[in-house]
């Protein structure tokens, strides 16, 4: 064998590295943290802590920013972060986006908490605009039900209920009822902080800065862009239409 078909015989053995994003799609690439209920566990407070939304909130911004994405979406230990159809980085192979950005995702982590988290890394591709919105409803919809979750959970657990105890009176529960437990603890639901229940956003924003021209010796105003962290999320119909406007001022 001439050393052209020993390369070629060992080259085609890197299987996937032909797989390529669908072109035109819209791309999500979520990365969610590993073991993060094991991670989390001595680290942060239960079950929302500042601290951990601001180091995932960080990781989505540098995501964003690093990639060139359109919209970053963080909740719980996982973040989506949105390119557009024209999107072209690495030649679109997959191989190469999930992988760098789990480990993006995971060493930029790592340096804001001082301690070392790893992240896995997945596509999904929508091909409608309608993809996309849902996709995003679906993320915040989650966020919602894991909040009202471990609220319910961890107030259980903070009257002195065991794991076993706490997981028998939430099984199989209703939205009403865990609400209800909260309420009666003095808990409303509905003003528990949004970032909370509703997980936070990371997109671009335009705004006007002045500037100097030194040949005309006249003020003028510049339009800049800059990452914009919305700890206050729109729901239902309205993250629709918020999403709407992000996708439009793309296409
Ligand atoms: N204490 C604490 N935990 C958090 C916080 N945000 C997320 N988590 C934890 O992150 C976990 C995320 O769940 P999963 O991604 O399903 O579980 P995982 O253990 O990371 O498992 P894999 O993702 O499959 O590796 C939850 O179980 C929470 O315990 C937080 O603010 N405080
Ligand atoms: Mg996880």
């Amino acid at each position: 064998m001439n050393n052209n078909d020993f390369e070629a015989r060992l080259r085609a053995l890197e299987y996937y590295h032909n797989l390529k994003l669908l072109p035109g799609a819209w791309t999500v690439l979520r990365v969610d943290g590993r073991g993060f209920s094991t991670f989390t566990a001595t680290r942060f407070a239960k079950p929302f802590d500042e601290r951990m939304s601001a180091f995932m909130t960080e990781t989505a911004r540098a995501l964003l920013e690093e990639f060139g994405g359109v919209y970053a979406y963080t909740e719980s230990d996982e973040i989506s972060v949105l390119f557009p159809p024209s999107w072209t980085l690495f030649d679109r192979e997959l191989e190469k986006l999930v992988s760098l950005s789990a480990g993006f995702a995971s060493a930029t982590f790592s340096l804001a908490c001082g301690a070392r988290a790893t992240f896995d890394s997945r596509v999904w591709l929508g091909v409608k605009e309608q993809d996309v919105v849902d996709y995003f409803r679906w993320r915040q919809a989650d966020a919602a039900r894991c909040a009202l979750n471990g609220l319910a959970y961890w107030t259980l657990r903070q009257e002195g209920k065991s794991v076993a105890e706490a997981t028998r009176i939430l099984e199989g529960q209703t939205v009403a009822f865990k609400n209800e437990l909260l309420f009666e603890r003095g808990v409303n639901f509905n003003e528990v902080p949004a970032w909370q229940r509703r997980g936070v956003g990371v997109y671009w924003e335009t705004y006007e800065k002045d500037g100097f021209n030194p040949v005309t010796n006249e003020v003028v105003k510049a339009t800049r862009r800059r990452v914009k962290i919305d700890t206050d999320l729109p729901m239902k119909d309205a993250y629709d239409a918020f999403l709407r406007r992000l996708l439009d001022d793309v296409m």
